[in-house]
């Protein structure tokens, strides 16, 4: 996969994706991210990129010639379009359904907004969808490109050097993981479940069943909601 990332602010980007699974993900060619700044493309001897905005208003609001010129450059350098992103709280919240999607594409071109937001024609002229991560306001959409990019990278194949990894991550299939132990047995007067320790497999797997069911409807009582009713129509 390919992820091309259009921002004010690429250094940004630099320690997050120097780590773990991204940094590996890069090194073996799962992923090949590149990082393209929008100031580069700006026409006048300020760079600027932004502009107030028309009709009056708070704040400014990022220009469309910079975005525009950034993302003709860097389309052509992959055979592939991509999924044009552009991240904005306005935007669908992401999900692990979302992240899978992606991950499922040969190229994303994310593009982060900083100011007040963009000027509208960056949406509707580029084709793009927006995503949000969540109903907060960030100082920008840089952390939010992160986000998405963690997500989505993470689930590419050989990404996670087991492969089950993903598979039984929190979401995968709506409900959260079981709780999880290791050494000591016993740690500041706190022990271990008998169960993890008795080494029969199948009781062991039924418990990580009632755990994760149980914290579910505790935790996230809705998430539990939306399980049951899809458990039910499968029995249908
Ligand atoms: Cl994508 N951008 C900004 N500025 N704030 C956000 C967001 C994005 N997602 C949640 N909050």
């Amino acid at each position: 996969m390919r992820i091309d990332v259009l921002t004010l602010f690429p250094d940004m980007f630099q320690m997050p994706l120097s780590y773990s699974i991204l940094k590996r993900a890069q090194e073996q060619n799962i992923v090949e991210i590149v990082l393209s700044n929008i100031r580069d493309f700006a026409t006048d001897s300020y760079r600027k990129v932004d502009d107030k905005p028309y009709g009056g208003g708070p704040g400014m609001v990022m220009m469309p010639g910079p975005v525009f010129d950034c993302f003709e450059h860097i389309r052509p350098q992959a055979s592939e379009p991509g999924r044009v992103i552009l991240l904005t709280p306005q935007g669908q919240t992401l999900t692990q359904e979302k992240a899978v999607q992606f991950s499922a594409e040969p190229r994303l071109i994310l593009i982060a907004g900083r100011y007040e937001g963009f000027d509208e024609r960056i949406r509707t002229g580029l084709g793009a969808e927006q995503i949000s991560i969540g109903d907060y306001v960030l100082s920008g959409g840089e952390l939010a490109a992160m986000v998405l990019i963690d997500a989505v990278v993470r689930l590419l194949p050989g990404a996670l050097g087991d492969e089950t990894g993903a598979a039984d991550d929190s979401f995968c299939d709506g409900l959260l993981e079981y709780p999880q132990y290791t050494r000591p047995e016993m740690f500041r007067n706190m022990k271990v479940p008998d169960i993890l320790l008795s080494g029969d497999h199948g009781k062991i797997a039924a418990w990580r069943n009632e755990q994760r069911l149980e914290r579910t409807k505790q935790w996230r009582p809705e998430l539990y909601e939306k399980y049951v009713k899809g458990q039910a129509q499968n029995d249908k």
